[in-house]
């Protein structure tokens, strides 16, 4: 997309930007702590439209399924209520952001901010029609919240400039990118969104 108008049915949806997915947390993820700031700008243009902000954190209890030392392939991370699973100060969340936490139980994992949780149906009681995700990791949880939210009708479009993949395997982000469009998602970098008119009437 070239240039975005954001409209009363659109919300923004910051996944997973959580400590431990931060260079120094249990699962770092190679330029994590780069989203927040841009994800910030994010934030400032949706919330300056009075437009809804909704944050999903993964909030694993200590011994879930997905931790290495319980079968699964991850370091522990995300333990609900722990340091690491909180949202870094830097991220300037608005005070009324809707607030989703999934893969809460100790057999089942949840990628998707979609899975388990309440979210469509709070996004289409706000009347979102249109979904602007960002966040980490690119490969797992923004891939699959982008493929639950087309699944679940909602136009989605990821922020190319606001995600960062894990890439256990080399190429597992750039894959996740290619995927989420031939899922027919769109992308888009912040400069895409159509802003200047507002503030400086005579911008073209
Ligand atoms: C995630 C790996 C494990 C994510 C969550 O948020 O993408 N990745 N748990
Ligand atoms: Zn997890």
């Amino acid at each position: 997309m070239r240039s975005v108008q954001l409209t009363s049915r659109d919300a923004l949806l910051v996944v997973d930007v959580q400590n431990d997915f931060l260079p120094e947390g249990s699962l770092a993820v190679a330029g994590g702590d780069e989203v927040v700031p841009v994800l910030n700008r994010y934030i400032a243009l949706f919330t300056g439209l009075h437009l809804p902000v909704y944050a999903t954190r993964d909030w694993h209890p200590a011994n879930h399924c997905s931790f290495k030392p319980y079968g699964g392939i991850w370091p522990p991370h995300c333990i609900a209520g722990s340091r690491g699973a909180e949202f870094p100060a830097a991220l300037q969340l608005p005070r009324d952001t809707v607030i989703i936490s999934k893969a809460t139980s100790v057999e089942k994992e949840a990628y998707s901010g979609f899975e388990g949780t309440d979210l469509a149906e709070r996004l289409r009681a706000a009347g979102v029609e249109r979904v602007f995700i960002g966040g980490l990791t690119t490969d797992y949880c923004v891939l699959t919240s982008i493929t639950d939210a087309i699944r679940k009708g909602f136009e989605a479009v990821f922020l190319v400039d606001a995600i960062r993949a894990v890439n256990v395997h080399p190429g597992d982000g750039a894959a996740a990118v290619a995927e989420m469009r031939r899922q027919g998602a769109h992308s888009i970098v912040i400069a895409d969104i159509a802003q200047a008119q507002s503030t400086h009437p005579d911008a073209r």
